[in-house]
């Protein structure tokens, strides 16, 4: 609890340049400082018919989804539907997803995503998954990419805050998640003044590598730190993950200044091959937890849930060796480590120097017992015994590196707005970018991998102020692409995004692009309203319950007029789309529907709840426009006072349906088989 003059000075510091910054958006710029000389447009021209180089996945932030952009265009592909309920798609809308946003804390519509991963083979990007973490109500899923849809989420326990996430180990054997906020565990009613006794952190790793199968491998219970951002080792520091950390303090109220008064806090070295091995030996305890594992059937296209209610808990103090805290300045945020797998580079918030710690240079500050104290048992390394050099005035604010496997190293300062590229090993600045403004997250194909296809980084900025034409107080973030393939960075594009795009990841499209699939085949579908044929449609009833199973094909639905709904029923429309061809997709909406539409791909079902409320004929049709007679996709059902004798009747006129239960009547008087509708 220490307040010296330095620890104030450097604040107001911090402050009076943000000030300073602030000022400099509605005046000084110039707008088109550092572009690439005359040829930019040239660089980022993907002429009409052409695909873009990568895929970049964007996270949404607050929106709660992912934004698939082509680069270099900068172009939107795609939202990819995660934690948020979204009315294009119907994700979180239709009965068939609505499992996928179960938590312990009931359905949950919405989240903020802040981190998304692609999964690696030995360290390399390999196009299977994509990974992303839902930050307020821990979670983290998976995206399979050759449909880029959500495919699993798994609900982090003991957590609250999942933001250290889902970042990988290099086989994807694990992805992990951290507590930002401590709080107590099990959570419980106790005294929020009682937080340095109660609060805890927890670290959660979990199995990854097997589709439908996530789950809590075990979680490391840790003193109540913010445990903030992570990365795995790799190459030599294979089997070891790092973890910033701020508030070493532990305060628990105006972190802002509380939280700012050591002059280091600590990245987290976990050994989590000695946490495997002291599991093996026993060292472990079953801690109760209660969380959900969601899993989307790709057969059936209906999700499920699962209710789990333990976890395996390690203590530090029942395994020595498994975690060591590096003291690192100050309020560090990113935590990156360098293609070789050597280098381990802290962001500090509030730190004059990018800090840089040595993998080889820990290893032997372990071996030598190079201490400094201990917090809850936990050795704390000697700074000078770790560190391996640091980046002099880098600028204000580092945040996040990234890498481009030629030795150089990009960290965003927020503070400065500014990109900077800076030498590993010898430390010193080579470059400076200005960005426009504000920049949190920076992106490099493969930039944190073992080998990253280093020719742009993206930088993701959260303030535009004057770079769009303004839209009310409200404006875009936005995503600007600098060439990095020659000395000095050259900016390129400017584009708004949808959402906070935190984080990104990007791959070469080549990797992923002929992997994708066309329509889901209609002889597998197995949900329980599929029709795999117009003549398998009709309506039944089941006491206050109808279904309604109906084809959709250029340009009807089968059946189209529906009679014998009641006011009150429980009504599900199970819409199948029959096509077997690619991209054509058909939807259905319903007048007096209280959630959103249905949008179902080839192949697939999806269902939509609805309970009319008063008697009438209601309008359906296809939202999509699927074909020249789309605007004929439409029907009717007809509703009923509840108790009311209307026969239930499937695309039938009355005239026909009294024809067909006369023909019934003679065929069951001459023993024959009925015809089915
Ligand atoms: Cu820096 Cu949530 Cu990764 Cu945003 S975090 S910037
Ligand atoms: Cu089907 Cu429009």
């Amino acid at each position: 609890m220490k307040k010296t003059i330095a620890v104030r000075s450097l604040l107001v510091g911090a402050a009076s340049a943000l000030a300073a910054v602030s000022l400099f958006y509605s005046c000084a710029v110039p707008k088109t400082a550092n572009l690439a000389a005359g040829d930019a447009a040239g660089k980022v021209y993907v002429p009409p018919g052409s695909y873009d180089q990568y895929y970049a996945f964007l996270s949404g932030g607050y929106n709660g989804q992912i934004g698939v952009y082509g680069l270099p265009s900068g172009r939107l592909l795609k939202f990819v539907s995660v934690f948020s309920q979204n009315p294009e798609t119907g994700w979180g809308y239709n009965e068939e997803s609505k499992p996928m946003l179960q938590t312990t804390y009931g359905f949950i519509p919405w989240d903020d995503t802040h981190h998304p991963e692609l999964s690696q083979t030995d360290g390399v990007p390999d196009g299977r998954w994509l990974f992303i973490n839902g930050n307020n109500t821990p979670r983290v899923a998976r995206i399979d990419l050759t449909t880029f849809e959500t495919t699993e989420i798994l609900q982090i326990p003991n957590s609250a805050g999942g933001h250290a996430s889902p970042f990988t180990t290099p086989n994807t054997k694990y992805i992990v998640s951290a507590t930002r906020f401590s709080v107590p565990i099990p959570n419980n009613d106790v005294a929020i003044e009682s937080y340095k006794k109660n609060f805890k952190g927890t670290l959660s790793f979990i199995t990854a590598d097997q589709p439908g199968k996530m789950d809590i491998a075990f979680q490391i219970l840790l003193p109540g730190f913010n445990y903030d951002l992570g990365h795995a080792g790799k190459g030599p520091s294979d089997g070891w993950f790092f973890f910033t950390s701020y508030n070493s303090e532990q305060a628990n109220e105006k972190l802002e200044l509380n939280a700012s008064q050591n002059d280091k806090d600590f990245i987290a070295a976990v050994n989590y091959r000695q946490a495997e091995q002291c599991i093996a030996q026993g060292k472990s305890r079953t801690a109760p937890a209660e969380y959900f594992h969601n899993v989307m059937d790709e057969k059936s296209h209906q999700a499920r849930s699962e209710k789990k209610t333990s976890v395996t808990m390690l203590d530090p103090s029942s395994c020595p060796g498994m975690v060591y805290y590096l003291p690192t300045p100050k309020s560090p945020h990113g935590v990156d480590i360098d293609p070789s797998g050597e280098y381990i580079v802290a962001g500090g918030k509030l730190a004059t120097v990018i800090p840089v710690h040595s993998f080889s240079k820990l290893q032997k500050a372990i071996a030598d017992k190079q201490f400094d104290g201990d917090v809850d048992g936990i050795p704390v390394l000697k700074y000078s015994a770790t560190i391996a050099g640091e980046v002099q005035k880098p600028g204000l604010g580092p945040l996040h590196t990234e890498f481009d496997g030629k030795g150089n190293a990009y960290t965003s300062m927020f503070i400065s707005s500014e990109i900077v590229k800076w030498k590993l090993g010898t430390w010193e600045v080579l470059d400076r970018m200005p960005v426009y403004y504000s920049v949190g997250h920076l992106m490099i194909p493969g930039g944190d991998s073992k080998k990253p296809w280093g020719q742009y980084v993206l930088s993701l900025n959260k303030i535009t102020k004057d770079r769009y034409l303004p839209t009310g107080p409200e404006l875009s973030q936005s995503a600007q692409l600098i060439d990095i393939s020659g000395d000095k960075m050259k900016m390129l594009l400017d584009f708004p995004t949808i959402g906070e795009p935190h984080y990104a990841q990007a791959l070469p499209a080549a990797l992923i692009k002929d992997k994708q699939l066309k329509y889901y085949k209609l002889s597998e579908n197995t949900n329980v309203g599929v029709v795999h044929a117009e003549k398998e449609g009709g309506i039944s009833r089941n006491g206050r319950r109808v279904d309604i199973k109906m084809a959709a094909i250029r340009s009807h639905f089968a059946p189209d007029n529906l009679e014998g709904v009641q006011v009150g029923d429980t009504v599900y429309f199970h819409v199948t789309n029959i096509e077997q061809d690619w991209d054509i997709v058909h939807g259905f909406a319903v007048l007096g529907a209280e959630n959103s539409e249905l949008i179902i791909a080839p192949g697939a079902t999806r269902t939509l709840k609805w309970i009319p409320k008063a008697t009438g004929v209601y309008p359906f049709y296809c939202t999509d426009f699927c074909s020249a007679l789309h605007q004929e996709m439409q029907g009717y059902v007809r509703v009923s006072p509840a108790g009311s004798n209307t026969p239930l009747i499937a695309n039938i006129s009355k005239k026909a349906a009294a024809q067909i239960s006369k023909n019934e009547k003679e065929h069951a008087q001459h023993s024959a088989a009925g015809g089915g509708r």
